[in-house]
């Protein structure tokens, strides 16, 4: 028999499979349907790393398995190729980010198709192809036209190295999430998308999702919806309000200052002459800090602004402070203090010597603040309330009086939606003299990113698309009279909004989608990938499908029904991989050295799915060893399969029966490593049985491996089943074996033990016999001589005795 030469055979079966279309995807199929989806990647020159591959090898299997299980699987991949990267790249090697973005896009389609992932390669997208972004554009142009994309001129985040905006979730801790630069303000004109429309959807929808908790849970602390009021003050000698919002109206009594935001617009006007130098330069400090540096834990700083405000339930005046721990895009952007029941505040009042009183009784207000629930005190006629019925009825009584009323407030800021960069989907909008912003006809899409010569980000605030005078000067859609294109470009994350609904109808030229595929396929049933997008594309890509859902494009109100995350893959030794650290592993390097199917076995038995897992190359060839052993044991039973006995080794059996059972739960609850553990068990046993091992034992073995490891299967396959393993039906176990304990008894004639069999516990006396009579040793006895009587124990000993 011949040698494992994983070179040897896997070339030739992905050419098979791909010459047999095996993997395509059929839009009318009467299969119940199965859509499996990898967030596809972007498409960097280096190529992918093993620690991408990982999930692309879970879903790989979870496809292979469904398909064998009898589903029609939409398995796609594609590219999500716009984005700085490129275009970084680009201004520094002078070639166009196209160029490069084709190039690496053929290095990493070369590194899957070697892995031999099942993916519809018919369906392939590219979100840089004209023909996808045009529906890009098409879905801006219809949240336009309903009022969900509009122009702001405000202070926006601006990475002064990425020289663009950038939206709330592109800022993590203060620092640009992709080249950690510092983010400071900008004043810019842009455009933003309404995403706090979709506030409550997209928090109440997340209740039926099948994701992982921690997701949802910064999704809802992203969203920030906090119930409370608005409560108005009047500020003494001026005829303003100075309206606050506080979660805690209950403690209204207990109000003892008030805190302005250095950026509210009351604070110029109402500070006195004596505070103004103080105040103006406390503010001028303030204004050049991040949000993040002004609410993290350090001691906290204001002035006294020598205003008063007048609190209305009591009368009492109450001083008014700038402090830059409250922030002017939350709320009203001035609070009113609390000292007894709130840290902050409680903090601020100790350290400027400010008054506190107790309204909430349970703590001890002298040494620290009691922020919890409990009776009102000092509170007039609110006073014995418990603070939940205080929260309704002090609310109820502000509203009455005309002083406040009931509100919700998100953390949720609306998408910022412009980029002032080349590599991105242009903005289908025309500015003209006369008619203002216009919106670009639908038949005039795709806007084309025009080719330029230079890249380079102005900096002023200016895409280098503002330079291009032929892109810019346009005909006013309305008009016709000279008007001037957006130079703006779209973020990143626009063409990864809306990608898996394209898989679904790649070639429509018509419309987005078509209505009927979309009903077939959408939603995604199962979404894999890393834990790095969960308020980014994740939340992106939920609202741009409410949004489509309301203008009838889609039926679902969710894009993914069940989502899961892979753990990274750490360098050897457990630090993080990095092109600077030297220490990254490509997938092809393995597959060279190894075979795809060890790379692919290996990066699931690493560990839990969902952790963080190091390389480490003991395991990789302890994977590839099990390989040649697999190889091995199944050519050995070829090759004996003439002299097959019908004897049966019946702890064989249940551990194939138990195999079945164990790997198919185990793939639907991604224990990969449990199911990889299981099967080199299996063959442990299978290769220390003294029986022989039968083909059709053997045959189940190999259907079972086949979506961890798809090539030797398929080659060891031609040699003891029909047509291709992949397209057969995954195996059914039986559940009598599967939990009934084997026993082993003697079989005795006439008293001697002249053999033992196993049996399952519990076989009846009948077929014990008939068993027993089927023994080699035993029909020596029983050929020349007449049974007289047969004694059976069951799961004990069978006796004949004989004449
Ligand atoms: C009075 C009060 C008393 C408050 C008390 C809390 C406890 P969340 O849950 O995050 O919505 N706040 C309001 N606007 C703010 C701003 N722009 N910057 C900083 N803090 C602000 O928090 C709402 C609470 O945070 C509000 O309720 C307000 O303080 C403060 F015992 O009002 B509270
Ligand atoms: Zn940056």
């Amino acid at each position: 028999m011949k040698k494992y030469v994983p070179r040897n055979i896997e070339e030739k079966w992905q050419e098979k499979w791909e010459k047999d279309r095996i993997y395509k995807a059929s839009d009318t199929s009467k299969k119940p349907k199965y859509y499996c989806l990898d967030m596809f990647p972007y498409p960097s020159g280096d190529g992918l790393h093993v620690g991408h591959f990982k999930g692309y090898c879970a879903t790989d299997v979870i496809s292979r398995y469904l398909r064998m299980k009898g589903f029609n699987v939409l398995h796609p991949m594609g590219w999500d190729a716009f984005g700085l990267p490129a275009e970084n790249y680009a201004i520094k090697t002078g070639v166009h980010p196209q160029i490069t973005t084709q190039k690496a896009i053929s290095k990493i389609k070369k590194q899957m198709q070697m892995a031999g992932f099942s993916y519809d390669w018919s369906r392939e997208i590219n979100t840089t192809d004209p023909d996808y972004y045009k529906w890009t554009q098409w879905i801006f142009l219809k949240m336009f036209e309903k009022g969900l994309a509009y122009e702001v001129e405000a202070p926006i985040n601006w990475c002064p190295s990425c020289k663009t905006g950038l939206a709330n979730e592109e800022v993590v801790a203060g620092r640009c999430e992709r080249c950690g630069t510092k983010v400071t303000k900008k004043n810019l004109r842009q455009w933003a998308l309404r995403i706090t429309k979709y506030a409550d959807l997209l928090l109440e929808d997340l209740k039926d999702l099948d994701w992982p908790q921690f997701i949802k849970l910064m999704q809802e602390n992203w969203i920030g919806r906090s119930e409370g009021a608005e409560v108005d003050f009047k500020v003494k000698n001026y005829k303003d309000i100075l309206q606050v919002f506080t979660t805690r109206p209950d403690t209204l009594f207990g109000a003892t200052f008030m805190v302005l935001a250095p950026e509210h617009e009351l604070v110029s006007k109402i500070v006195t002459h004596e505070q103004k130098k103080e105040v103006s330069e406390y503010v001028k400090k303030a204004l050049e800090m991040s949000d993040l540096e002004r609410t993290e834990e350090k001691v906290k700083t204001g002035v006294f602004t020598g205003a008063y405000a007048v609190n209305s339930v009591n009368g009492k005046d109450i001083p008014i402070w700038v402090a830059d721990y409250v922030l002017s895009n939350y709320g009203t952007g001035a609070i009113m203090a609390v000292p007894a029941h709130d840290g902050r505040d409680w903090e601020f009042a100790k350290k400027y010597n400010l008054a506190i009183i107790e309204v909430i009784s349970g703590g001890e207000i002298e040494k620290e603040p009691y922020v919890g629930e409990g009776k009102l005190v000092n509170s007039d006629q609110f006073s014995g309330l418990h603070s939940k019925e205080a929260i309704a009825k002090v609310t109820d009584w502000l509203q009455k009086k005309g002083l406040g009323k009931k509100t919700v407030n998100y953390k949720l800021r609306d998408w910022l939606f412009s980029r002032q960069r080349y590599w991105g989907e242009p903005i289908p909008i025309v500015h003209c003299p006369e008619c203002g912003v216009q919106a670009v006809d639908e038949k005039d899409l795709p806007i084309k990113l025009p080719e330029v010569k230079k890249y380079e980000p102005t900096g002023t605030g200016e895409s280098p698309l503002a330079s291009i005078p032929e892109f810019v000067n346009t005909k006013c859609p309305k008009c016709d009279g000279p008007a001037k294109r957006e130079t703006n470009t779209m973020p990143q994350w626009a063409g990864s909004c809306w990608y898996y609904l394209r898989y679904c109808d790649t070639k429509n030229n018509s419309r987005i989608i078509d209505q009927e595929k979309e009903k077939y396929w959408i939603p995604v049933d199962w979404y894999v990938g890393g834990a790095e997008h969960a308020v980014l594309h994740l939340l992106y890509a939920r609202f741009w499908h409410k949004f489509l859902f309301d203008i009838g494009v889609v039926s679902s109100k969710e894009p993914f029904l069940k989502l899961r995350n892979v753990g990274l893959v750490l360098g050897e030794g457990g630090i993080k991989m990095s092109k600077s650290r030297g220490n990254v592993i490509a997938p092809d390097e393995i597959i060279e050295k190894y075979g795809a199917d060890t790379l692919r076995l290996y990066e699931l038995f690493m560990g839990p799915f969902d952790q963080s897992i190091a390389w480490d190359s003991k395991s990789v060839e302890g994977v590839n060893r099990f390989l040649y052993r697999v190889w091995d044991l199944v050519t050995k039973v070829i090759s004996d399969k003439k002299q097959e006995t019908s004897k049966t080794d019946l702890k064989l059996e249940r551990l194939i029966n138990q195999l079945i059972k164990k790997v198919g739960d185990d793939i639907e609850e991604m224990k990969f490593n449990t199911a990889i553990a299981k099967m080199m068990e299996f063959l442990n046993e299978a290769q220390g049985s003294k029986h022989e091992i039968p083909v059709s034992v053997i045959k189940l073995f190999v259907q079972i491996l086949a979506p961890f490891a798809p090539h030797i299967v398929e080659e060891l396959w031609q040699e003891i089943g029909k047509g291709l393993v992949h397209q057969t039906t995954w195996p059914t176990y039986d559940k009598k074996i599967l939990i009934e304990d084997v026993v082993v008894i003697p079989v005795q004639i006439n008293g001697r033990v002249r053999d033992q069999m196993t049996i399952n516990f519990g076989t009846n006396e009948e077929e014990i016999a008939k068993k027993a009579k089927e023994s080699e040793r035993i029909k020596k006895y029983l050929s020349n001589n007449k049974i007289i009587k047969t004694i059976v124990v069951p799961n004990k000993l069978i006796n004949f005795v004989i004449k």
